[in-house]
């Protein structure tokens, strides 16, 4: 459903920024969890260097302590339980209470002591995704440092060297690890916080899982065929809206940890590509897009003026990425007279449904409106409802909601966009002209060009 959502803050949470006590303050630093799948505040900096926090889609950004002049963070890998959306959840893996795990933000030059406690049932280890870092510190298993064994914490240490959008996951049995929602973002804010600034900073990863409908734990053999298309492990309706100001200068970094691209396309804005996963792209050579393609792996920074008032659709264009389970067995029913068919079939399954006569559309109407039985912690494969209707959508889809007078750090969801009277496209009731059939016309060349015949003879 698209309805407001309880919006927490981090502060009303009881956490904040170097919120450590004198006793953790001697040993690791204390372990930070949350467990609620909806957008936090940003987290602004109350110790060491000053910069923007982003804000991160359905998550939030770890808080850390200053010790000595270093930043710790304190990581714990362990299996969590993760709302997908209303309706389903999913037996996942992830880090400090959440897949993904929470934001990590630190400052181009920061010194850094990152802590990671194992509490999975096998090895693990971190990979820096992106990051400048001495080779040592690089997290690959086997090739670089030993595995963390369950029960044990292993801690990392190395210099942010460069600003940009990164991405932490896992390199040791990556396979299941990533199947299983092991992944964060990371962001290094650059030293002077007026260096490319904008008024909201989002960011979120591409994610996806292979969990069979009535079930709760993701398949992690699966190599292509995923059946959830995720954007921080949550499907529509359970992605929040991306809440922004009018003539905010909007940034959103999107982080590809799927084994697919996602070519992602805003409604009603042209965009810039500002940042990739090498650093920011120089203003001479950045280019307009209204949909940019993130491929396996990479990260992309785009930002634009939220000029227009609305509630925008932003998407993946793959449209099975904007569907969720059962998407994949269904035969293409448009136009074929069910009728008959399923009385015969009712006799023999009674709670046999038709489906997709005229195409897929009926089907969210109807199982709204039938209450159409799903298997357990399972979503409608395509759902949502907007002021007008359904809108037939799941998986990788939100809204970019632009309201004029927003406060600063306001990202409520606002409610449906009041369009203004006689803005909205709508019925006419006209009676439908006759059809003019268009003559096809023979060229000199005698290829037959579908052109309309010209009125008069032309001389040349
Ligand atoms: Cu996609």
């Amino acid at each position: 459903m698209m309805n407001r959502r309880n919006f927490l803050s981090l502060a009303g949470a009881g956490i904040a920024a170097s919120a450590v006590s004198k006793v953790a303050m001697a040993a690791l630093p204390e372990i930070i969890s949350a467990d609620a799948a909806n957008t936090q505040a940003p987290l602004h900096p109350s110790s060491g260097r000053p910069y923007n926090p982003v804000v991160t889609l359905n998550g939030w950004s770890l808080p850390w302590r200053m010790n000595n002049g270093v930043k710790e963070f304190h990581l714990v890998a362990e299996p969590v339980l993760r709302e997908i959306a209303p309706g389903m959840k999913a037996h996942l893996w992830g880090y400090n209470g959440q897949s993904p795990g929470p934001t990590i933000e630190v400052v181009e030059g920061d010194k850094l002591r990152i802590f990671v406690t194992n509490r999975l049932p096998e090895i693990t280890s971190v990979h820096w995704h992106g990051q400048p870092v001495p080779n040592g510190m690089d997290g690959v298993s086997g090739l670089t440092q030993p595995p963390i064994q369950p029960g044990k914490t292993f801690v990392y240490e190395f210099e942010a060297k460069r600003a940009g959008t990164f991405m932490y996951h896992p390199h040791a049995d990556e396979m299941t690890q990533m199947a299983m929602g092991m992944m964060g973002s990371w962001i290094t804010h650059p030293k002077n916080p007026k260096f490319m600034p904008v008024d909201r900073d989002f960011v979120f990863l591409l994610n996806a899982y292979d969990v069979d409908p009535g079930s709760y734990t993701p398949k992690v053999n699966t190599m292509l065929e995923f059946n959830l298309w995720t954007w921080n492990s949550r499907a529509f309706p359970g992605i929040d809206p991306l809440v922004v100001r009018q003539n905010d200068k909007v940034r959103i970094r999107i982080g590809n940890l799927t084994m697919t691209n996602h070519p992602i396309h805003l409604h009603g804005h042209e965009f810039q590509v500002t940042g990739t996963d090498g650093g920011w792209v120089t203003p001479t050579a950045r280019w307009p897009e209204v949909t940019t393609d993130i491929a396996v792996g990479q990260m992309r920074a785009i930002e634009f003026v939220a000029n227009e008032p609305g509630d925008w659709a932003f998407h993946c264009h793959k449209s099975h990425h904007t569907m969720n389970a059962m998407g994949h067995q269904v035969p293409t029913l448009l136009g074929v007279k069910q009728g008959d068919l399923v009385k015969k079939i009712g006799n023999l399954l009674p709670d046999y449904m038709a489906m997709g006569e005229t195409g897929m559309s009926e089907m969210s109407e109807m199982a709204d409106m039938m209450d159409m039985p799903l298997p357990e912690n399972t979503l409608p494969m395509m759902t949502g409802k907007g002021q007008y209707g359904a809108i037939d959508m799941g998986g990788m889809f939100t809204v970019v909601k632009v309201r004029a007078g927003l406060a600063r750090d306001d990202y409520k969801d606002p409610g449906a966009y009041l369009h203004p009277k006689g803005s909205v496209a709508h019925e006419v009731e006209n009676d439908l002209p006759p059809v003019q059939r268009q003559e096809p016309s023979t060229s000199e060349s005698g290829i037959e060009m579908s052109v309309r015949k010209p009125m008069g003879h032309m001389e040349h």
